[in-house]
């Protein structure tokens, strides 16, 4: 039964965890994509649709779902992201009251936590816009480039050095494909389950330049099956980035309490919440 006031249907959090629970048994049921999850890409959809957000002139973010129309569907950062799109299209038909906009970051939330990551704090409330808010390209960083570029871009967002190498374990999760970045491999040896090996490798490793014809990247030299990107060893070139990396590396915990905090922070971008009030969804068992 639904909730009406005043004709309009003002879902609870009872409805948004509905939603969850709908996205979190699709993801069981959909096993068999890439290595096993949509997981990570739901993630990666979350995120490039909330860290086109500039500070200054509160543009882009999260709210506006603009990533569905052609001049940003098609940036080169977004490439491939249609799969996602694509996988919460059953999810939108059956809950047709979500905006685009909240589904797509309530699908991030899901994804976190289905692969056993922290609990993200989260609250609707994002409305969907039309094309003319598409944000211009080259908003989202650029993963041939290093640390200037990197604070460049996320502090255009808000963000400073803790919460740029807080937000980068992401990278534990999911892989490069060169038929989307033109880089390729996973960074981690369980790339849908979020843990702090992201930054144990980047420690722990020897790095060196990958011999291929494909752009610069690096590969781990014991197994030669994982990456990193420029842009992800620059967090251990530089003093600042490194001395997060080293904390999270050691402590499981401070990671996933910063990274909960972080994507919290990354996903409300630029919206303008009614509602102070965050709900935290269950996950399944
Ligand atoms: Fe990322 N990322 N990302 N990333 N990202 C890629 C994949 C994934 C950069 C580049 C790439 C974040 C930050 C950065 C995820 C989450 C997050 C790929 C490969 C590239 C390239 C795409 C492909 O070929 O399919 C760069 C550069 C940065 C940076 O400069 C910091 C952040 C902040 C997040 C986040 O979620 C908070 C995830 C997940 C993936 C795996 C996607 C998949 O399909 O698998």
């Amino acid at each position: 039964e639904q909730v009406k006031a005043a004709g309009v249907f003002t879902p609870k959090q009872e409805y948004y965890q509905k939603v969850y629970d709908k996205i979190a048994q699709l993801l069981v049921e959909h096993d068999n994509y890439d290595d096993g999850s949509y997981g990570p890409v739901l993630v990666r959809l979350a995120w490039h649709a909330s860290g086109t957000y500039d500070a200054e002139t509160k543009t882009g973010g999260s709210n506006g779902a603009t990533m569905r129309f052609p001049p940003e569907g098609d940036h080169g950062a977004n490439a491939g992201l249609h799969a996602a799109r694509d996988f919460l299209d059953p999810v939108k038909k059956e809950f047709p009251w979500i905006t685009y906009s909240d589904l797509w970051t309530l699908a991030g939330v899901a994804a976190i936590q289905e692969m056993q990551g922290p609990k993200i704090p989260w609250r609707p409330g994002r409305n969907d816009r039309d094309v003319s808010y598409c944000t211009p390209d080259g908003r989202l960083p650029d993963a041939s480039k290093e640390q200037k570029h990197l604070r460049a871009i996320f502090n255009r967002m808000g963000f400073n050095d803790q919460e740029i190498v807080a937000l980068s374990g992401a990278h534990a999760l999911g892989r490069c494909h060169t038929d989307r970045s033109g880089f390729s491999g996973p960074w981690t040896f369980s790339p849908t389950t979020l843990t702090n090996d992201y930054y144990k490798l980047l420690m722990e490793e020897k790095w060196a330049y990958k011999k291929w014809d494909g752009p610069k990247q690096f590969e781990d030299v014991s197994t030669k099956s994982l990456m990193m990107l420029p842009t992800d060893m620059a967090l251990i070139k530089d003093k600042s980035f490194k001395s997060y990396v080293e904390k999270y590396a050691k402590d499981n915990d401070a990671f996933f309490k910063d990274f909960s905090n972080v994507v919290m922070k990354l996903f409300e971008l630029g919206v303008p919440f009614e509602t102070e009030e965050r709900m935290t969804f269950k996950p399944s068992e």
